[in-house]
C-alpha cells in the first residue's frame, strides 16, 4: 500500500490522477470479467444471453449504491426503471427501486435488474421493512406463476429475485437482531449472500473475528444462506481453486468505491485515506473481486436454485399441495408433473413453429 505522503506527492506530480470513470464499455472490453469465464460457461452465456435480478438490502449509508456502481461500473441512478417491475413503496419508509443495466462484454449479453431498497432499517419499527421485501419477492413469483400457467410460455419475462446481497455493518460485532429477523424471513424465498460493508473499518484480526461471529450466528439461528456449489469434476484446476477460495471467504468483506485513479499506468478504483490508497480489487484488502467472480461464475446456479427451490416452494404452497400427505399428495403431484410436461411440450412446439415462420 502507498503511504499518505507518497500518495499526496504522486497526486501532485500527476503520477496518480483522479479519473472520470467510464460509464459504458464497448462489447469487447472486459472489466466485469466475462472474458475470464470458463469456456463451458462462456459458450452457454454467449449463446443465449442472460437475465439476472439482484436485490440489495441493508441500512442506509452502508455502501449499497457504491458497491453496485463499482461492481458494474454504472451509475445506478441514471438507469431506466422497468415497466413490469414497477417501483413500490408498500410500507412506511422503505422503497423498492428496480433499475436495469444492459451489459455486453466479450460476446456475452446480460440484462441485469438491480433492486435497491433505500430506507431499510431507518424507521422505528423495522419489521415492516422486510415485509415489503417479502411482498415484492412473492409478487414476482406470482407474476411468473400466472405467466407460466398461460398459453404463451415462450415469452415469459423472469423478474424473480435470483440473489440478495444483505449488507451487515462493520461497526457491529456480528448480526444485529434486525439482520437475523430479516434473513430468517427471507431465506426460503431468495438466495442470500451476506456482505460485511465498509470492511476498511476493521483490522485484520477484527475482520477474522467478525466473519467467525456471523457464521456462528447464521448456523445458530438456522439461517440458510446461498451455498456456493462445487465445480464440476471436469472443470479446470484454476477454476476449482478459485471456487474453494470463494467458499472459504463467506461472508464477503467489501471495500468499494467509484473513484478512479491512474497509478503506475494502471486504472485503479480505490479509496484514499490519511495513511494511503486502497485498491478495492486488491484481494489483500477486500473481497470485492471474489464477490464479482462469484456472481459471474454462479449466475446460472443462482437462477437454477431460484427456480427449482425457492419458486418451487412458492408454487407448492400456492397449489396447496403441501397440506396433503400420503397417496393423495402423490396423486396430485403426479398430475402436476404431467401438466408441467404438457406445458413444456407446448413451449417446445411453439418454439419450433416460430423457427419455421
Ligand atoms: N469507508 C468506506 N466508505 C464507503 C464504502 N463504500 C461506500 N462508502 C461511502 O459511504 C457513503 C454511503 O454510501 P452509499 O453507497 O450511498 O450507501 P447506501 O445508502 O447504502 O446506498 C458514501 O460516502 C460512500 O462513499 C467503503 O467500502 N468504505
Ligand atoms: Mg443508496
Amino acid at each position: 500500500m502507498l503511504t499518505y505522503h507518497k500518495v499526496m506527492s504522486l497526486l501532485k506530480n500527476n503520477s496518480i490522477r483522479r479519473k472520470v470513470p467510464n460509464q459504458q464499455s464497448d462489447s469487447t472490453t472486459d472489466f466485469i470479467g466475462f472474458g475470464n469465464l470458463p469456456n463451458q460457461i462462456h459458450r452457454k452465456l454467449a449463446k443465449r444471453g442472460f437475465e439476472l435480478t439482484l436485490m440489495v438490502v441493508g441500512e442506509s449509508g452502508l455502501g449499497k449504491t457504491t458497491l453496485i456502481n463499482s461492481l458494474f461500473q454504472r451509475d445506478l441512478h441514471s438507469q431506466q426503471h422497468l415497466s413490469n417491475a414497477a417501483p413500490e413503496q408498500l410500507y412506511s419508509s422503505i422503497k423498492i427501486e428496480p433499475s436495469t443495466i444492459d451489459i455486453e462484454e466479450c460476446g456475452v449479453k446480460v440484462r441485469l435488474t438491480i433492486i435497491n431498497t433505500p430506507g431499510y432499517g431507518d424507521s422505528i419499527n423495522c419489521t415492516d421493512n422486510y415485509k415489503s421485501i417479502l411482498n415484492y419477492i412473492d409478487n414476482q413469483f406470482e407474476l411468473y406463476f400466472d405467466a407460466e400457467s398461460g398459453l404463451n410460455r415462450r415469452s415469459i419475462s423472469d423478474n424473480r429475485v435470483h440473489c440478495l446481497f444483505y449488507f451487515i455493518s462493520s461497526l457491529a460485532r456480528g448480526l444485529k437482531p434486525l439482520d437475523i429477523e430479516c434473513m430468517k424471513a427471507l431465506h426460503h424465498k431468495v438466495n442470500i449472500i451476506p456482505i460485511i460493508a465498509k470492511a476498511d473499518a476493521l483490522t485484520s484480526d477484527e475482520l477474522i473475528q467478525m466473519k467467525q461471529n456471523i457464521i456462528e450466528q447464521i448456523h445458530g439461528h438456522h439461517i440458510q444462506i446461498y451455498q456456493i456449489p462445487d465445480c464440476d469434476a471436469d472443470e479446470d484446476e484454476e477454476l476449482k481453486e478459485k471456487n474453494i477460495q470463494l467458499k472459504s471467504c463467506l461472508p464477503f468483506a467489501i471495500i468499494s468505491s467509484t473513484q478512479c485513479f491512474e497509478a503506475k499506468g494502471k486504472q485503479i478504483y480505490g479509496r484514499i485515506y490519511p495513511w494511503g490508497l486502497i485498491d478495492i480489487e486488491d484481494s489483500n484488502h477486500s473481497d470485492f473481486l471474489k464477490l464479482r467472480n462469484m456472481l459471474i461464475i454462479h449466475m446460472q446456479d443462482l437462477q437454477q436454485v431460484t427456480h427449482e427451490f425457492h419458486y418451487e416452494n412458492y408454487r407448492l404452497e400456492k397449489l396447496q399441495l403441501k397440506k396433503y400427505d400420503g397417496p393423495q399428495r402423490k396423486l396430485l403431484q403426479e398430475k402436476d408433473n404431467e401438466l408441467r410436461r404438457m406445458q413444456d411440450l407446448l413451449c417446445k412446439v411453439q418454439g419450433q413453429l416460430a423457427e419455421k415462420l
